[in-house]
């Protein structure tokens, strides 16, 4: 095997015997499999496309699906691996039938998968990132830029399906894509260029979710979640699938569960369609890297929606549910039948274990500033910029991780001066969210806009601010501080980079899969660069 798609790759270099995730080799080259197979379907997709024949809804969809079952901690099952590798070759069958007689076809797009798991197994170490040993690193690193920006839009592609939205556009990017990352007559500029329209079509995507979430759940109120446990049996809900936690919701009233989000699901307790089921009382934990720790012997269950699931400890392994996209050998999975998800078992499991015996002396944070809530004050903003009030804003988002240095962002929130603001998004907040930072102008220091696919929150926020100063995102007194782990953040790192966002700071350390060369191009053109120290870094800032 050898991966090195996220921020904690063995050695800052890549995972070769198997995952610092918990990814085994086998899962790992199922996955290069299936990320082979999705490239030929890509190139059969696209040339249905040229051909101006539409693709099926269902495959837009798996195709979604299969990118994001590939996402770092969200699927460590072999065998759902086989069944993705099995139906993108049917796939592929289909969209080469469709699209008749080619010319020029790739190699890659010619592989057949075999039926059997060894076979599969057998022909991984032909297709994996590092096969092809004489490709140029720089092509390399731009194609798997371009793979992991993929699984990162994918996440929210199928979160938008969920909820019964789609784009012609995004999803017809996909097969775009795929496919030019199996064309050897793509220069480095193309590919290039390439990246930066999956960004664009990145803001496309997560603006579609917006509207999604915010159509079926309403806009986020501000809010104050408890974070500490209540007395009585629960559930934790995890990952990013409002539709889940909504379910689940409906299917625990007046059971005496009460139900908790953990990580990325925290927002969730802003939405009006989700905060008026009372037995949704809080938030349980800080970010995912924490769940083995919080997890342990815990009383009651969890629900795994999304990454990011960690390989749990036997002390909580049979109360452990996953469902959808994500998966985990040995434990218990609800599947939809029929459009429904019946939560039965889970339900059953927490009731039997009883939960915790006492409450816990309450606490609370604020969350709930999407661009709705930030934007209705707009006006009271403003003013506060220009009269002196609010000096600067900062943007300290993105994933956390359990790799030392990430203490970085946490010393970086506290010294931030007290007169500005942070926009916070995804689960890098709990680093600082419990801090009490106080208030300024009459706003919490910390704005919490939600989950990471809320950076879209964040970009429309800046762009509202940069129209009312009449001037550039780039012009505005805005820093932008990002911490990366998966592929999501990948995604929108592309995406505030085809909007011409320049100076970004990145850390907690660069991505593996970035060469020199390539880190220089986005320097030279974006002036991206990575974390330093807070102070040495809040010095450059002010010298602006
Ligand atoms: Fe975090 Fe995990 Fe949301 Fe990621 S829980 S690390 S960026 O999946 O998606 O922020
Ligand atoms: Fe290693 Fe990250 Fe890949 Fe897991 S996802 S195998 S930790 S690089």
């Amino acid at each position: 095997m050898f991966c090195y798609q996220c921020e904690q790759t063995l050695g800052g270099k890549g995972c070769v015997k198997s995952g610092v995730c918990g990814k085994n080799p086998t899962v790992a080259n199922l996955q290069d499999v299936l990320i082979h197979e999705l490239k030929g379907v890509g190139f059969y997709g696209q040339k249905n496309l040229e051909k101006g024949l539409k693709i099926r809804s269902e495959i837009n969809k798996f195709v979604v699906d299969g990118m994001f079952s590939t996402l770092t901690n969200v699927n460590f099952d072999p065998t759902r691996f086989v069944e993705y590798v099995k139906k993108a070759e049917e796939i592929k069958e289909e969209l080469k039938k469709a699209v008749g007689e080619i010319m020029n076809v790739p190699e890659a797009a010619k592989y057949k998968a075999p039926e059997t798991m060894e076979g599969m197994l057998e022909d991984a170490e032909k297709l994996g990132i590092m096969a092809d040993e004489k490709l140029d690193m720089d092509i390399r690193a731009l194609r798997e830029l371009l793979i992991y920006g993929f699984k990162g839009m994918a996440a929210y592609a199928h979160h938008a399906y969920i909820l019964g939205k789609f784009d012609d556009e995004v999803n017809n990017f996909f097969y775009k894509g795929l496919s030019g990352t199996i064309d050897d007559s793509l220069s480095v500029e193309d590919l290039f260029n390439l990246n930066m329209e999956l960004g664009k079509t990145n803001i496309k995507c997560m603006a579609m979710l917006d509207s999604a979430v915010t159509g079926a759940f309403g806009n986020p109120e501000p809010t104050q979640v408890l974070i500490t446990k209540k007395k009585g049996p629960f559930i934790i809900v995890s990952g990013h699938d409002f539709k889940d936690l909504k379910e689940l919701l409906e299917q625990t009233e007046g059971k005496g569960i009460n139900v908790y989000t953990h990580c990325e699901m925290l927002p969730g307790n802003a939405y009006p369609e989700l905060k008026k089921f009372k037995h949704l009382v809080g938030n349980y934990g800080g970010a995912w890297q924490k769940q083995q720790e919080e997890f342990d012997g815990i009383p009651g269950c969890i629900l795994m929606t999304t990454n990011c699931v960690q390989k749990p400890r036997d002390s909580y392994k049979d109360r452990l549910f996953t469902t959808s996209i994500v998966g985990m050998p040995d434990c218990p999975h609800i599947d939809e039948v029929n459009g429904k998800k019946d939560f039965t078992p889970i339900i059953e499991k927490a009731l039997e274990l009883k939960g915790w015996q006492e409450d816990e002396p309450e606490k609370r944070i604020t969350i709930g500033f999407a661009h709705h809530a930030i934007l209705s004050h707009a006006n009271e903003i403003v003013d506060a910029v220009k009269s002196g009030k609010i000096k600067h804003f900062f943007l300290i988002g993105g994933c956390d991780g359990a790799r030392p240095g990430r203490n970085y962002y946490t010393e970086f929130a506290e010294k931030t001066p007290k007169d500005t603001i942070i926009l916070t998004l995804a689960c890098g907040k709990f680093r600082f969210n419990k801090l009490d930072l106080g208030t300024v102008a009459g706003f919490p220091r910390v704005l919490d806009c939600g989950q990471c696919s809320d950076s879209y929150s964040a970009v429309k926020v800046a762009m509202a601010l940069a129209e009312a100063f009449e001037c550039g995102v780039n012009d505005l007194p805005l820093s932008l501080v990002l911490s990366w782990y998966e592929q999501k953040a990948v995604g929108i790192l592309l995406a505030l980079l085809s909007l011409g966002i320049k100076d970004i700071r990145l850390g907690p350390s660069l991505p593996a899969f970035i060469t020199p060369n390539i880190m220089q191009v986005l320097v030279d053109k974006f002036d991206l660069k990575p974390i330093s120290s807070p102070e040495d870094d809040l010095k450059a800032i002010w010298a602006k």
